[in-house]
């Protein structure tokens, strides 16, 4: 491995581990505590290689700072990347113990520089070891003293997204409106849910056989995972993997709207001046999946009530009825003004709160 993977990053520091006895690669990255401490998720993994582990921790983590100053969260950006020795689903219980106690004395050595949480492969029975063996982890159980999963928020906010950028695309309703998801995971199953209560026809896709077969219980129909991008839809809605629409997909793609709750979905910002000129109205990725951010810095930093985390939850629409109004305005993308807006929060330097 070369040292490139560092060199060409812009954060403010990257840490990793290798564990010879689980075999586990642990890397941390903190991207920016311009607005206050480093926070973002855990993710654990398989990966073809250690380069490709640092280098999704750091493009996270660099997400999670936009996330932080798009939705004026007083947290900067930072994410966990586990990178196992085996698929997740392979690793047993006493192994993944003993990994996730490697993980929090890596947190504690950082000593609250940056928090984690919940994010792929882990969940807040982890983030409750995680708290208790370090005191860095938010999204603990409710049992344990927590806020529970953020992925009922990320959820709301994602819907809430999808309305607002449909409204961009002149679809003021989803009655009978085919809406696309990929990836029935926590988030996904959600959005699928509250899209079948306003009477969209919704089609899915998982590698998951069992989480595709609940989704038809919900009245789904379910395509192929390898022909998501080749289906037509009012709205899709990726809530699997990022890194999934590139100039190519930009190009052929046939949706009015994309709008999700996967983490950089597009490969480069400029394919969103691609789905700009067709036509597609795109909700960026780090403000429509930010609700999950708002219920755990909320609920733990804030102090914020279930409703008040709720009220926020909504201002996404704002947040992108402003993007979209601003990208209209100046000719630009909708991915280029949400940039713009997170950029020039960073700059105003702290939170007002
Ligand atoms: P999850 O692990 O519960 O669900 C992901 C789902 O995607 C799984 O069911 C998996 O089988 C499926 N999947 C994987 N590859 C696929 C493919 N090629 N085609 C179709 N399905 C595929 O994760 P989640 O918590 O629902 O999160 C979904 C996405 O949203 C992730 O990218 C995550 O980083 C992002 N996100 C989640 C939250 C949150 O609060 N959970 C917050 C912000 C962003
Ligand atoms: C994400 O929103 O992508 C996360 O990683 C979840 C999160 C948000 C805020 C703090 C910790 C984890």
């Amino acid at each position: 491995m070369t040292v490139d993977v560092l060199t060409s990053w812009d954060g403010a520091l990257c840490s990793a581990r290798y564990d010879r006895e689980t075999g586990a690669f642990f890397v941390i990255a903190l991207h920016s505590r311009s607005r206050g401490p480093a926070a973002g998720g855990t993710r654990a993994r398989h990966y073809g290689s250690y380069a490709d582990a640092i280098a999704d921790a750091q493009r996270l983590a660099g997400a999670m700072t936009l996330k932080m100053a798009a939705a004026d969260l007083p947290m900067g950006g930072g994410k966990s990347v586990i990178a196992l020795p085996a698929p997740r689903d392979e690793i047993d219980d006493v192994l993944w113990r003993r990994i996730l106690s490697i993980h929090a004395e890596n947190l504690a050595t950082l000593n609250g520089s940056y928090w984690t949480g919940p994010d792929v492969g882990t969940s807040s029975a982890d983030m409750d070891v995680l708290h208790a063996e370090s005191g860095f982890a938010f999204g603990r159980s409710e049992s344990a003293g927590g806020p529970g999963s953020s992925a009922p928020s990320t959820a709301q906010g994602v819907y809430v997204a999808m309305q607002h950028a449909a409204a961009e695309a002149g679809i003021h309703s989803f009655e009978g409106r085919r809406i696309l998801i990929q990836g029935l995971g926590a988030v996904g199953m959600d959005v699928l849910q509250l899209a079948r209560k306003d009477g969209a026809e919704l089609i899915a896709a998982d590698v998951d056989e069992e989480r595709c077969a609940r989704a038809v219980r919900l009245g789904a129909s379910i395509v192929d995972p390898a022909e998501v991008l080749d289906t037509p839809s009012d709205v899709f809605v990726p809530c699997a993997m990022g890194g999934l629409i590139d100039a190519g997909v930009a190009a052929a793609i046939r949706t009015a709207v994309v709008a999700g709750a996967a983490n950089n979905v597009l490969t480069d910002p400029a394919v969103g001046d691609d789905l700009a000129r067709r036509g597609i109205v795109y909700a960026p990725d780090f403000i429509a999946n930010s609700g999950g951010a708002i219920h755990l810095v909320g609920r733990e930093v804030l102090g914020w009530s279930t409703e008040e985390v709720a009220a926020h939850i909504d201002g996404i629409g704002a947040t992108l009825d402003d993007v979209f109004g601003t990208a209209r305005a100046g000719g630009i993308s909708s991915e280029q003004a949400a940039l713009d807006l997170a950029a020039a929060r960073l700059a105003a330097g702290g939170s007002p709160r």
